[in-house]
């Protein structure tokens, strides 16, 4: 068998996220893009998804997810990305931290520390691994802390404590951006004093926190092209003090015993 009747095997449907997530718009073009009509984009949220990549998955059946890198969904089930000739999820993607205006001057060394916290795929792994084998994500980072003190130092060198000073951090419960958001939080308390909310979101309203002040800071802003849309709607409302993370990608995700390789060959 091959890719003929894929689509009826999983009912036209793909198992996508959140609605406000750009991987979701993006997916949507991608319907547009491969002329795929008959198509369904299911909404639900990062849970749902792997919950029901997991279901399928333990019966070997065939099933369909947006997905992305980094993602302990990887390490813990085989799987494959769609090739996507067509483009639509764009490349080069990163994912980048951003600020309210006027952060820099209220809460200098939140800012400092902001814009040097960069991190690695693997790195961010660990925490999430931690995450999905049941640790509370405050634990796993506290953790994840502790065991890279050397690289935390470099982060808060010479950086004056703030003590007691208040900070909100806004995040969208997506398994990589729970543990970048509970690392900051860990390194922002321990290190420097702050007293940290997490305000978990949508990806619009983390945006609008942002833009109008509501929220300090964000290390889940996926650009230039995931949410394209969000940072130009809020141009100048917002500083972006770039990547955290490198090596990022989208798309759509199957198991690896499904014999289709690419997007196109969905339209049979
Ligand atoms: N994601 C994870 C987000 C950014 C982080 C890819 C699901 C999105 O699509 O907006």
């Amino acid at each position: 068998a091959g890719a003929a009747g894929v689509g009826e095997q999983v009912k036209y449907e793909i198992i996508g996220i959140d609605p406000g997530a750009g991987l979701m718009k993006q997916t949507a073009q991608a319907l547009k893009d491969y002329g795929l009509t008959d198509w369904k984009l299911v909404e639900g949220s990062g849970a749902a998804m792997t919950a029901a990549l997991d279901k399928a998955y333990k019966d070997k059946k065939p099933i369909i997810v947006t997905g992305w890198t980094p993602h302990w969904m990887f390490a813990k089930y085989e799987l494959k990305y769609l090739q996507d000739p067509k483009g639509t999820y764009g490349k080069d993607e990163e994912i980048h931290t951003v600020t309210r205006n006027g952060l820099n001057q209220d809460a200098p060394s939140a800012y400092a520390l902001l814009d040097r916290f960069e991190w690695t795929p693997d790195e961010m792994a660990v925490v999430m691994s931690a995450v999905t084998e049941g640790k509370k994500p405050e634990e796993a980072a506290a953790q994840w802390v502790k065991d890279n003190a050397a690289k935390v130092d470099a982060w808060v060198k010479d950086l004056a404590k703030e003590e007691g000073k208040k900070l909100k951090l806004a995040y969208v419960a997506w398994d990589s951006e729970i543990a970048s958001t509970n690392v900051v939080k860990q390194v922002l308390e321990q290190r420097l004093g702050y007293k940290v909310d997490l305000l978990q979101v949508e990806a619009g309203p983390m945006w609008a926190g942002i833009a109008d002040g509501s929220a300090d800071a964000v290390v889940a802003a996926w650009l230039p092209t995931t949410h394209k849309d969000y940072a130009d709607k809020y141009k100048g409302k917002f500083e972006d003090l770039g990547a955290n993370l490198k090596g990022t990608k989208l798309g759509l995700v199957v198991p690896t015993y499904m014999e289709i390789t690419s997007i196109e060959d969905l339209k049979t």
